[in-house]
Protein backbone atom coordinates (compact mmCIF):
# COMPACT_ATOMS: atom_id res chain seq x y z
CA UNK A 1 0.00 0.00 0.00
CA UNK A 2 3.31 2.27 0.58
CA UNK A 3 5.26 3.52 -2.53
CA UNK A 4 7.85 4.92 -1.09
CA UNK A 5 8.66 2.79 1.63
CA UNK A 6 7.86 -1.06 2.75
CA UNK A 7 6.54 -1.76 5.89
CA UNK A 8 6.51 -5.48 7.46
CA UNK A 9 5.29 -6.40 10.69
CA UNK A 10 6.45 -10.34 11.92
CA UNK A 11 6.52 -11.79 15.26
CA UNK A 12 6.91 -8.76 17.14
CA UNK A 13 9.42 -6.80 14.27
CA UNK A 14 8.05 -4.02 12.73
CA UNK A 15 10.58 -3.62 9.55
CA UNK A 16 10.65 0.07 7.71
CA UNK A 17 12.72 -0.23 4.72
CA UNK A 18 12.88 3.42 2.76
CA UNK A 19 12.76 2.90 -0.55
CA UNK A 20 13.61 5.61 -2.97
CA UNK A 21 16.67 3.95 -4.00
CA UNK A 22 17.56 6.03 -7.21
CA UNK A 23 17.26 9.33 -5.20
CA UNK A 24 19.53 7.04 -2.19
CA UNK A 25 16.48 7.38 0.01
CA UNK A 26 16.01 11.00 0.49
CA UNK A 27 13.31 12.55 1.42
CA UNK A 28 10.18 14.03 -0.19
CA UNK A 29 6.81 14.65 1.21
CA UNK A 30 5.44 11.66 0.71
CA UNK A 31 7.71 9.44 1.89
CA UNK A 32 7.79 11.90 5.01
CA UNK A 33 4.00 11.24 4.48
CA UNK A 34 4.32 7.19 4.63
CA UNK A 35 6.94 7.19 7.38
CA UNK A 36 4.64 8.83 9.64
CA UNK A 37 2.08 6.94 9.45
CA UNK A 38 3.93 3.39 9.33
CA UNK A 39 5.45 4.76 12.73
CA UNK A 40 2.31 5.73 14.53
CA UNK A 41 1.35 1.86 13.45
CA UNK A 42 4.19 0.81 15.20
CA UNK A 43 3.52 3.49 18.16
CA UNK A 44 -0.52 1.71 18.55
CA UNK A 45 0.41 -1.76 17.69
CA UNK A 46 1.00 -3.40 21.62
CA UNK A 47 2.72 -6.78 19.74
CA UNK A 48 5.43 -4.87 18.10
CA UNK A 49 8.60 -4.93 19.96
CA UNK A 50 11.31 -4.04 18.38
CA UNK A 51 11.57 -1.77 15.27
CA UNK A 52 14.22 -2.15 12.61
CA UNK A 53 14.48 0.31 9.94
CA UNK A 54 17.19 0.37 6.64
CA UNK A 55 17.39 1.32 3.37
CA UNK A 56 16.48 -0.32 -0.12
CA UNK A 57 19.29 0.04 -2.89
CA UNK A 58 23.11 1.16 -2.79
CA UNK A 59 22.13 3.90 0.09
CA UNK A 60 20.50 4.24 3.66
CA UNK A 61 18.73 7.71 3.00
CA UNK A 62 20.34 10.77 1.49
CA UNK A 63 18.66 12.97 3.95
CA UNK A 64 16.19 15.60 2.19
CA UNK A 65 15.23 15.40 -2.10
CA UNK A 66 17.49 18.25 -2.79
CA UNK A 67 15.36 18.24 -6.39
CA UNK A 68 12.27 19.62 -4.19
CA UNK A 69 14.53 22.30 -3.17
CA UNK A 70 16.19 24.29 -6.16
CA UNK A 71 15.05 27.56 -6.85
CA UNK A 72 14.72 29.90 -9.90
CA UNK A 73 16.17 33.00 -9.49
CA UNK A 74 13.99 35.66 -8.09
CA UNK A 75 12.07 32.87 -7.13
CA UNK A 76 11.14 32.58 -3.30
CA UNK A 77 12.89 29.98 -1.13
CA UNK A 78 10.73 27.56 0.93
CA UNK A 79 10.68 28.24 4.67
CA UNK A 80 12.71 25.38 6.26
CA UNK A 81 12.34 25.71 9.34
CA UNK A 82 8.73 24.67 8.40
CA UNK A 83 9.72 21.52 6.81
CA UNK A 84 11.64 20.95 9.87
CA UNK A 85 8.21 21.82 12.24
CA UNK A 86 6.32 19.59 10.22
CA UNK A 87 8.22 16.62 9.43
CA UNK A 88 12.24 16.13 10.77
CA UNK A 89 11.20 17.37 14.10
CA UNK A 90 8.13 15.04 14.99
CA UNK A 91 10.31 12.17 13.47
CA UNK A 92 13.09 12.42 15.59
CA UNK A 93 10.16 13.22 18.57
CA UNK A 94 8.91 9.71 17.52
CA UNK A 95 11.83 7.94 17.53
CA UNK A 96 12.96 9.09 20.67
CA UNK A 97 9.55 8.11 22.19
CA UNK A 98 8.77 4.52 20.78
CA UNK A 99 8.68 2.21 23.90
CA UNK A 100 11.08 -0.27 22.21
CA UNK A 101 14.24 -0.65 20.96
CA UNK A 102 14.57 0.98 17.25
CA UNK A 103 17.22 -0.46 15.37
CA UNK A 104 19.18 0.88 12.34
CA UNK A 105 20.26 -1.15 9.42
CA UNK A 106 22.69 1.44 7.65
CA UNK A 107 23.35 -0.16 4.61
CA UNK A 108 25.24 2.26 2.49
CA UNK A 109 25.60 5.91 2.50
CA UNK A 110 23.49 8.07 5.65
CA UNK A 111 23.54 12.01 4.63
CA UNK A 112 22.51 14.91 6.32
CA UNK A 113 19.23 14.26 7.63
CA UNK A 114 19.50 10.70 6.60
CA UNK A 115 22.94 10.28 9.39
CA UNK A 116 20.65 11.91 11.78
CA UNK A 117 17.84 9.77 11.80
CA UNK A 118 20.21 6.65 11.79
CA UNK A 119 21.72 8.13 14.66
CA UNK A 120 18.24 9.29 16.55
CA UNK A 121 17.64 4.84 16.30
CA UNK A 122 19.04 3.20 19.64
CA UNK A 123 21.20 0.89 18.05
CA UNK A 124 22.50 1.71 14.87
CA UNK A 125 24.47 -1.31 12.64
CA UNK A 126 26.26 -0.21 9.56
CA UNK A 127 27.56 -1.94 6.91
CA UNK A 128 31.39 -1.91 6.62
CA UNK A 129 31.19 -0.18 2.91
CA UNK A 130 28.40 2.99 4.23
CA UNK A 131 29.27 5.72 5.45
CA UNK A 132 28.02 8.77 7.86
CA UNK A 133 27.88 12.18 6.57
CA UNK A 134 26.76 15.41 7.57
CA UNK A 135 26.54 17.02 4.55
CA UNK A 136 24.71 19.97 5.73
CA UNK A 137 27.70 22.54 5.79
CA UNK A 138 28.40 21.99 1.85
CA UNK A 139 24.96 23.32 0.91
CA UNK A 140 25.41 26.14 3.60
CA UNK A 141 22.77 24.25 6.33
CA UNK A 142 22.89 23.50 9.68
CA UNK A 143 22.61 19.56 11.38
CA UNK A 144 19.68 18.83 12.49
CA UNK A 145 17.32 15.96 13.06
CA UNK A 146 18.99 16.79 16.43
CA UNK A 147 22.22 16.06 14.90
CA UNK A 148 23.74 18.95 16.81
CA UNK A 149 22.22 17.21 20.27
CA UNK A 150 23.61 13.60 19.05
CA UNK A 151 27.07 14.58 18.19
CA UNK A 152 28.71 15.83 21.01
CA UNK A 153 26.99 13.74 22.91
CA UNK A 154 28.28 10.62 21.03
CA UNK A 155 31.61 11.74 19.69
CA UNK A 156 32.87 15.19 21.41
CA UNK A 157 32.62 18.30 20.84
CA UNK A 158 36.01 18.31 18.59
CA UNK A 159 34.58 15.77 16.69
CA UNK A 160 31.17 16.92 16.30
CA UNK A 161 32.88 20.63 15.12
CA UNK A 162 34.64 18.21 12.30
CA UNK A 163 31.82 15.92 11.73
CA UNK A 164 29.59 19.00 11.54
CA UNK A 165 31.78 21.85 9.17
CA UNK A 166 33.49 19.82 7.28
CA UNK A 167 31.27 17.22 6.12
CA UNK A 168 33.14 14.30 5.03
CA UNK A 169 32.02 10.62 4.79
CA UNK A 170 33.02 9.17 8.20
CA UNK A 171 33.52 5.59 6.90
CA UNK A 172 31.13 3.03 9.05
CA UNK A 173 34.46 1.18 10.80
CA UNK A 174 35.39 4.80 11.94
CA UNK A 175 32.08 5.64 13.11
CA UNK A 176 32.27 2.71 14.99
CA UNK A 177 35.58 3.17 16.64
CA UNK A 178 34.39 6.49 17.52
CA UNK A 179 31.36 5.58 19.31
CA UNK A 180 28.67 7.05 17.03
CA UNK A 181 27.15 3.86 16.41
CA UNK A 182 27.01 0.26 18.11
CA UNK A 183 28.72 -1.95 15.26
CA UNK A 184 29.90 -2.68 11.87
CA UNK A 185 29.61 -5.70 10.03
CA UNK A 186 30.62 -7.07 6.57
CA UNK A 187 27.64 -6.49 3.92
CA UNK A 188 26.78 -9.58 3.68
CA UNK A 189 26.25 -10.03 7.07
CA UNK A 190 24.32 -6.67 7.28
CA UNK A 191 20.74 -7.47 7.22
CA UNK A 192 21.09 -11.15 9.02
CA UNK A 193 22.59 -9.67 11.99
CA UNK A 194 19.89 -6.52 12.07
CA UNK A 195 17.31 -8.60 11.82
CA UNK A 196 18.61 -11.78 14.49
CA UNK A 197 19.47 -8.41 17.02
CA UNK A 198 15.39 -7.34 16.66
CA UNK A 199 13.97 -10.67 16.99
CA UNK A 200 16.43 -11.54 19.82
CA UNK A 201 14.91 -8.09 21.52
CA UNK A 202 11.44 -8.80 20.49
CA UNK A 203 11.43 -11.62 22.72
CA UNK A 204 13.01 -9.26 26.10
CA UNK A 205 11.21 -7.40 28.23
CA UNK A 206 10.02 -4.50 26.39
CA UNK A 207 8.43 -2.42 28.95
CA UNK A 208 11.96 -2.55 31.13
CA UNK A 209 14.00 -2.00 27.53
CA UNK A 210 11.57 1.41 26.91
CA UNK A 211 12.84 2.23 30.43
CA UNK A 212 16.12 1.91 29.97
CA UNK A 213 15.78 3.85 27.14
CA UNK A 214 14.02 6.48 28.60
CA UNK A 215 16.41 6.59 31.34
CA UNK A 216 19.94 7.25 29.11
CA UNK A 217 17.70 9.18 26.86
CA UNK A 218 17.67 12.19 29.13
CA UNK A 219 21.36 11.52 32.00
CA UNK A 220 23.26 13.83 29.66
CA UNK A 221 20.99 16.18 30.97
CA UNK A 222 20.53 15.37 34.01
CA UNK A 223 23.26 15.65 37.28
CA UNK A 224 24.12 12.49 39.16
CA UNK A 225 21.05 13.43 41.75
CA UNK A 226 18.40 13.62 39.58
CA UNK A 227 19.65 10.94 37.45
CA UNK A 228 19.50 8.54 40.73
CA UNK A 229 15.59 9.71 41.37
CA UNK A 230 14.72 9.00 37.70
CA UNK A 231 16.19 5.48 38.73
CA UNK A 232 14.65 4.90 41.26
CA UNK A 233 11.12 5.91 39.50
CA UNK A 234 11.70 4.00 36.71
CA UNK A 235 13.28 1.20 38.52
CA UNK A 236 9.67 1.06 40.64
CA UNK A 237 7.88 0.79 37.64
CA UNK A 238 9.82 -1.95 35.88
CA UNK A 239 9.48 -3.89 38.96
CA UNK A 240 5.81 -3.79 38.55
CA UNK A 241 5.90 -5.37 35.03
CA UNK A 242 4.55 -9.27 34.62
CA UNK A 243 8.18 -9.66 32.50
CA UNK A 244 10.43 -8.62 35.82
CA UNK A 245 8.41 -11.31 37.64
CA UNK A 246 8.74 -13.68 34.85
CA UNK A 247 12.60 -12.95 35.00
CA UNK A 248 13.15 -13.33 38.55
CA UNK A 249 11.13 -16.61 38.63
CA UNK A 250 12.88 -17.96 35.47
CA UNK A 251 16.37 -16.99 37.72
CA UNK A 252 14.94 -18.85 39.97
CA UNK A 253 13.55 -22.09 38.56
CA UNK A 254 16.64 -22.11 36.75
CA UNK A 255 14.67 -21.89 33.08
CA UNK A 256 14.64 -19.98 29.61
CA UNK A 257 12.48 -16.51 30.44
CA UNK A 258 9.34 -16.48 29.12
CA UNK A 259 8.70 -12.98 28.03
CA UNK A 260 5.36 -10.89 27.13
CA UNK A 261 6.57 -7.33 26.93
CA UNK A 262 4.07 -6.38 29.64
O1 LIG B 1 15.00 21.24 3.09
C1 LIG B 1 14.55 20.99 4.20
O2 LIG B 1 13.38 20.55 4.34
C2 LIG B 1 15.41 21.19 5.38
C3 LIG B 1 15.91 19.88 5.85
C4 LIG B 1 17.08 19.41 5.42
C5 LIG B 1 17.59 18.10 5.80
C6 LIG B 1 18.73 17.65 4.96
O3 LIG B 1 18.97 16.47 4.91
S1 LIG B 1 19.70 18.78 4.12
C7 LIG B 1 20.97 17.79 3.39
C8 LIG B 1 20.51 17.15 2.13
N1 LIG B 1 21.38 16.11 1.70
C9 LIG B 1 22.57 16.34 1.13
O4 LIG B 1 23.03 17.44 1.03
C10 LIG B 1 23.29 15.14 0.58
C11 LIG B 1 23.40 15.25 -0.94
N2 LIG B 1 24.01 14.08 -1.48
C12 LIG B 1 25.34 13.87 -1.44
O5 LIG B 1 26.10 14.63 -0.90
C13 LIG B 1 25.83 12.61 -2.11
O6 LIG B 1 24.89 12.21 -3.07
C14 LIG B 1 26.05 11.47 -1.09
C15 LIG B 1 27.23 11.80 -0.18
C16 LIG B 1 24.81 11.19 -0.26
C17 LIG B 1 26.37 10.17 -1.88
O7 LIG B 1 27.40 10.40 -2.78
P1 LIG B 1 27.68 9.31 -3.90
O8 LIG B 1 28.87 9.82 -4.69
O9 LIG B 1 27.76 7.97 -3.30
O10 LIG B 1 26.36 9.29 -4.82
P2 LIG B 1 25.85 10.40 -5.86
O11 LIG B 1 26.32 10.03 -7.23
O12 LIG B 1 26.17 11.74 -5.37
O13 LIG B 1 24.27 10.20 -5.77
C18 LIG B 1 23.57 9.17 -6.47
C19 LIG B 1 22.31 9.76 -7.03
O14 LIG B 1 21.45 10.15 -5.96
C20 LIG B 1 22.58 11.01 -7.85
O15 LIG B 1 21.61 11.07 -8.88
P3 LIG B 1 22.01 10.73 -10.41
O16 LIG B 1 23.15 11.65 -10.77
O17 LIG B 1 22.43 9.29 -10.36
O18 LIG B 1 20.77 10.99 -11.16
C21 LIG B 1 22.31 12.12 -6.86
O19 LIG B 1 21.97 13.32 -7.43
C22 LIG B 1 21.12 11.54 -6.11
N3 LIG B 1 21.04 12.13 -4.77
C23 LIG B 1 21.84 11.92 -3.73
N4 LIG B 1 21.46 12.63 -2.69
C24 LIG B 1 20.36 13.32 -3.08
C25 LIG B 1 20.09 12.99 -4.41
N5 LIG B 1 19.06 13.51 -5.07
C26 LIG B 1 18.29 14.40 -4.41
N6 LIG B 1 18.50 14.75 -3.12
C27 LIG B 1 19.52 14.24 -2.43
N7 LIG B 1 19.70 14.57 -1.13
Amino acid sequence: EFATIEFDLEGGVATLALNRPERLNSFNEQMHQEVREALSVVEQDQAVRALLITGNGRGFCAGQDLSDRSVAPGAEVPDLGSSIETWYNPLIRTLQRLPMPVIAAVNGVAAGAGANIALACDLVIAARSASFTQAFCKIGLVPDSGGTWQLPRLVGMARAKGLSMLGDKLSAEQAAAWGLIWQCVDDDALRSTATDLARHLATQPTRGLALIKQALNQSFDNDLDTQLDVERDLQREAGRTEDYREGVAAFMEKRAPQFKGR
